[in-house]
């Protein structure tokens, strides 16, 4: 480990005058602030509607240009540990039960408050995001999640894709992202269950999941997974971020712990002038898709929680676990100043090194831990801010409301600092292409109407509950193709098995090999290689170790090797083939919903 990055001390000079800089912000930030406080909309001129829906798409975004940013506190989500410790200081499994509630939650302090679906151990402290779990490397943590949502859900459901239907009742089903779990704990889409287990899916065979926390570390998120409810059911709510810590390994590398350990679990959120989450809940080819939409974006940019909030920090180094968790927005994170930060982990796993970045981007899903040193900016504060298109990659430009994510006020004074950014952690084993037993063509397809709208997306060419295709052999790597030939970029997400990027190729003549794609349902017949444009490219820098999500261009093939044992290539320490098995997916949740996944079954 090497002191190399920690802060020293600031000459005199440098400090008198960073000071009375400060001084003159403050009176330039106290004038705005009074003349933005004029401008902005007051509580008193919101009227509450019988209908979430009923305003259309302009109405929403004058509410939310209207909002001020920076007015509400970056909560910090409640944590639950998820191991016991005995009297002898060893560490045990421990029994969770978190519930799904309906609850009332102010995503602004000048909105009402929202009706969300919520993850807690009560209705009372049940949060959007739900409690952060901190879970021990090599213990199990058992964890009842339990339904508690009402017979209605609070947007409208669209019966006409996959979709689970129970007679009545929120079907709900709890996925941890990055886990290494049994088949029956994995959250498969199949085995949702409403209320008080009262109806369950077809794939439903236990109320209590088991997670093994084999991974060394690690930063992930649980969210819902229903068949066809997933992008409703997170719009709602039902997300929450999940630790494994490792002491020993933690220990050695020094990086900042304890309250300056932070998760950022970052979303978009449109709203109703009555507060409540606004959705258009027509489809965009409502004759054949009454509500469905390939994607949700909203304006306002929700972090733990709250509406573009302000976090007060020390001077010095913190760590920020930054998770992705909106339905279909990407962000390109920077701080508004030009002032780096450190990328420490990428989805759940520790990069062979750090890596210094000025910006970053993060599709739906991704994860990135980032150590980001308040002691190097010059400013009393400084803006998260992000400028991803919407779509990603050629959708509309972010405009003042979704371009600012939230912001960090500055302490004025140095402080003793004994966090560091070591050089490099563990050495991450490259996975080869000739330990591949198996290569295998997954290639993304867009159905379109005539008018252009996409109507449905697809793997294959297969639709979910299509006869399974792909048996990988556990302990084994295979080499997967992906075969972009949509207009969009794709974050491609394998449960279970951890992956890495090998190379990036991009295509010409799309438009031919897209017509050979169809006509064959696939593209085993179609000579890939002669459509090569140039040469191939590896994955950045801070994506060139594990993943388990990846951002898939458009008119690429992406190949991948995929580990399917643990990333130290020992056996799973349970039995990874039985049923239901497991799934791979876009994570952009309205291609996911209809019907951009596919299962695939472990044999051993
Ligand atoms: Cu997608």
């Amino acid at each position: 480990m090497s002191g190399k990055y920690c802060s020293g001390t600031m000459p005199v000079l440098q400090y008198i005058l960073v000071n009375l800089w400060l001084l003159a912000l403050m009176v330039t930030s106290f004038m705005l602030h009074v003349l933005c406080k004029q401008m902005t909309i007051e509580t008193s001129q919101f009227s509450p509607t019988a209908n979430t829906n009923s305003i259309d798409i302009k109405t929403s975004l004058q509410i939310t240009e209207g909002l001020q940013r920076f007015v509400d506190k970056l909560p910090l989500m409640p944590t639950l540990k998820g191991y016991a410790t005995s009297s002898y200081g060893k560490y045990l499994p421990a029994n969770l039960t978190i519930g799904m509630y309906m609850k009332p939650w102010k995503f602004h302090r000048d909105l009402p408050p929202s009706p969300v679906f919520a993850f807690g151990v009560s209705p009372e402290d049940a949060t959007v995001p739900g409690p952060s779990i901190v879970a021990m490397s090599g213990v199990e943590t058992y964890i009842l999640w339990e339904n508690h949502l009402p017979d209605k859900h609070i947007f409208v459901i669209d019966k006409t894709i996959d979709v689970a239907k129970p007679s009545r009742g929120v079907p709900t089903v709890v996925h941890l992202h990055g886990a290494v779990t049994e088949p029956n704990s994995d959250g498969s889409a199949l085995a949702w269950y409403t209320r008080d287990f009262h109806e369950k899916g077809e794939k439903w065979s236990k109320a209590v999941y088991i997670y093994h926390n084999v991974m060394t570390t690690g930063s992930m998120w649980y969210h819902d997974h229903a068949l066809g409810y997933t992008r409703l059911n997170l719009l709602a709510g039902l997300i929450g971020a999940y630790r494994i810590i490792n002491p020993e390994v933690e220990s050695r590398f020094g990086l900042p712990h304890y309250k300056f350990d932070q998760e950022l679990v970052i979303m978009d959120r449109s709203f109703n002038n009555n507060g409540h989450i606004y959705i258009n809940s027509t489809g965009d080819n409502p004759n054949l898709h009454p509500e469905w939409k390939p994607e949700y974006f909203g304006r306002v940019i929700i972090v733990n929680g709250k509406a573009w909030p302000y976090m007060k920090v020390q001077r010095r180094k913190y760590r920020f676990r930054i998770i992705n968790a909106s339905n279909a927005r990407f962000f390109r994170l920077a701080l508004n100043d030009g002032t780096g930060f450190t990328q420490i982990v990428s989805d759940s796993f520790y990069l062979a090194s750090p890596i210094y970045l000025t910006s970053a981007l993060l599709a739906p899903s991704e994860t990135m831990d980032v150590v980001i040193d308040f002691s190097k900016i010059r400013n009393q504060s400084v803006i998260l801010s992000n400028d991803a298109p919407y779509p990603f990659p050629n959708g509309d430009m972010p405009g003042v409301a979704d371009s600012n994510v939230m912001k960090f006020v500055v302490a004025r004074r140095n402080v003793y600092d004994s966090a560091c950014i070591p050089t490099q952690f563990e050495p991450v084993r490259k996975l080869s292409e000739e330990e591949a037993v198996t290569t295998r063509n997954i290639v993304m397809y867009e159905y379109d109407s005539w008018t252009g709208q996409p109507t449905k997306l697809l793997l294959n060419f297969a639709n979910f509950n299509d006869p399974v295709t792909e048996f990988p052999k556990q302990g084994t790597t295979e080499l997967w193709h992906i075969v972009n030939i949509t207009p969009d970029n794709h974050p491609f997400h394998i449960h279970l098995a951890a992956f890495q990027v090998l190379r990036q190729q991009k295509l010409k003549n799309v438009g031919e090999l897209s017509k050979c794609a169809v006509k064959h349902k696939g593209i085993e017949a179609c000579n890939i290689t002669s459509y090569s444009d140039g040469d191939p490219v590896g994955p950045p820098s801070n994506e060139a170790g594990w993943k388990n999500v990846f951002k898939m261009q458009p008119s690429y093939v992406t190949s991948i090797l995929v580990l399917f044992s643990t990333i130290h290539s020992k056996p799973f320490p349970f039995d990874p083939t039985g049923d239901p098995g497991y799934v791979y997916h876009c994570h952009i949740l309205g291609h996911e919903d209809n019907s951009m996944i596919r299962p695939f079954v472990l044999v051993s």
